[in-house]
């Protein structure tokens, strides 16, 4: 029986040394509940690193045999790896180009020599798993050349790869010195996805100005093979964050929010930090409604979520600075004894605290300056049992392409930005309402289990095609 192997560069679970024992953490993250039904059925399995540096042949053993208790198997990767692939290609190489900041990305030699060979080491690892006819899953930015490599390899398996990044402008593109190699490395692929068909119609102008290939609806003829391109825009596990903003926990700790705030309107703004999330602009933006509009002060707080990521590199560190600085400048002109207007948090919260947030604001903030799909926009709508709430979205956001009811905005306008926080706080219920019930059965529909169905399916389709060619 054919296997299908995912593999990305982060396992689903994370092992975390503590002293002296190793505790496995499995992922809640989106993905990983996507896959789940997937590498954990048959004898499939899912490849990838898992966050820890080991320290010996022994300890190496002991977390492979326990990993692939539950079908998953780890590469093992050096600090070194990690500083010059992880730290260094993909993340000041590949992040700011494909999020149009090219004016933070460094071409470094020795980073790309490591994104190759780290490539390699990966491409090993599936080949150790991978029968000839076995599907493999490939995900995400970090591994663009392992397609070619299995295809080298394997010339029949059916690989699958999905971008969750936006696929810039071919502009952005031909300013890599590697260009060529990454966009080869793709095309070893049989179906190529992204979040949405304004990456896909960026990625096919890539190939057609670069490497002079073209295509006809979705489908790419390469010298040896055709490789089908398509848009998937991911979603979530609607009932999860459905269920979790029900829960006793969530009500409980809402609760408390709203006595601890003495029932000031709440405008929610969550990420990772990075500087491609608007999370500056945001904050300057709310100060303008503050100047714009003195009514809504001592009325409404903005809670600021930013989530640790990323500190070993030079920008995302700048940028803590950043926003620790606006937040203090803008509380210092606006608090009053009784009001804080931003509560600022820098940290991660459990499941159920999250939940309570989403239940607790009347406006999300989700404006990111790029944005591959963005899965907290999605996650607000789900939460929203009574269909109050208002959604701000960047046109710049994947997520903007399905949920047009949201307020679309441009989130370098910091006074469009402004005006619209206004426009939100005055809007009627039924329009919130009208406008959350149009999101809320979009997002439902098109969960992430049917995100993952239509892949596969795809893939399977793909596969049939290459054979029916490969007998024409
Ligand atoms: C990449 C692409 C694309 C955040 N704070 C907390 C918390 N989170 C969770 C959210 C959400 C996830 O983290 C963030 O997902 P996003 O989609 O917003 O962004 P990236 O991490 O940049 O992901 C992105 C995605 O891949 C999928 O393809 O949408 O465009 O950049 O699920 O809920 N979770 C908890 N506590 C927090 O404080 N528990």
């Amino acid at each position: 029986m054919s296997r299908t192997i995912i593999v990305s560069n982060r396992l689903p679970t994370k092992v975390i040394r503590t002293e002296n024992t190793l505790t496995f953490q499995p992922s809640e993250g989106g993905l990983a509940t996507g896959l789940g039904s997937i590498y954990r059925q048959d004898s499939n399995v899912w490849v990838g690193w898992p966050g820890l540096f080991v320290e010996d042949e022994a300890e190496e053993k002991h977390v492979q045999e326990e990993l692939l208790n539950d079908s998953m198997v780890p590469v093992f990767l050096t600090e070194a790896e990690i500083r010059d692939f992880y730290e260094g290609f993909s993340n000041s190489t590949l992040w700011p180009t494909f999020h149009y900041f090219t004016q933070y990305a460094t071409y470094e030699q020795e980073h790309w020599d490591a994104y190759v060979a780290v490539n390699e080491k990966f491409c090993r690892a599936v080949l150790e798993q991978a029968g000839p006819d076995d599907t493999i899953w490939v995900h995400d930015y970090q591994l663009l050349l392992l397609p070619e490599l299995l295809r080298r390899a394997r010339p029949d398996c059916t690989i699958g790869f999905f971008l969750h990044i936006p696929f810039p402008s071919q502009e952005l593109i031909r300013v890599l010195p590697w260009r060529m190699e990454l966009l080869q490395g793709l095309l070893g692929a049989d179906l190529i996805g992204f979040h949405t068909y304004g990456y896909m119609r960026h990625f096919l102008s890539a190939v057609s100005q670069l490497l002079g290939l073209n295509s006809q609806n979705g489908q790419l003829e390469t010298p040896t093979r055709t490789v089908l391109v398509d848009a998937f825009p991911m979603g979530i596990d609607y009932e999860r964050y459905a269920k979790a903003a029900a829960s006793e926990a969530a009500l409980t700790h809402e609760g408390e929010y709203r006595e601890a705030l003495r029932n000031t309107r709440v405008i929610l703004s969550i990420d990772r930090l990075d500087y491609t999330k608007g999370i500056a602009q945001r904050l300057r933006a709310f100060e303008v409604l503050l100047q714009r509009y003195p009514e809504w002060r001592d009325k409404v707080s903005l809670i600021m979520v930013v989530v640790p990521s990323r500190d070993q590199v030079a920008q995302y560190a700048s940028l803590k600075e950043e926003i620790d600085e606006l937040v203090g400048r803008i509380n210092a002109q606006f608090s009053t004894i009784s009001w804080t207007p931003i509560h600022y948090f820098y940290r991660s919260f459990p499941l159920e605290e999250l939940a309570a947030l989403y239940r607790l604001a009347e406006v999300a903030l989700v404006t990111p300056m790029r944005d591959g799909m963005n899965l907290v926009a999605k996650e607000f709508v789900a939460s929203k049992a009574d269909q109050r709430g208002v959604l701000i979205l960047s046109e710049r956001a994947g997520a903007a392409r399905e949920l047009s009811d949201a307020i679309i905005i441009n989130p370098t306008d910091v006074g469009q930005l402004a005006e619209s926080m206004h426009d939100a706080l005055v809007m009627p219920e039924e329009e919130q309402i009208a406008r959350m019930a149009a999101m809320q059965a979009l997002v439902k529909q098109y969960d992430v289990f049917s995100w993952t169905k239509l892949f596969m399916d795809r893939l399977s389709y793909a596969k049939i095609k290459q054979l029916t060619l490969a007998t024409e």
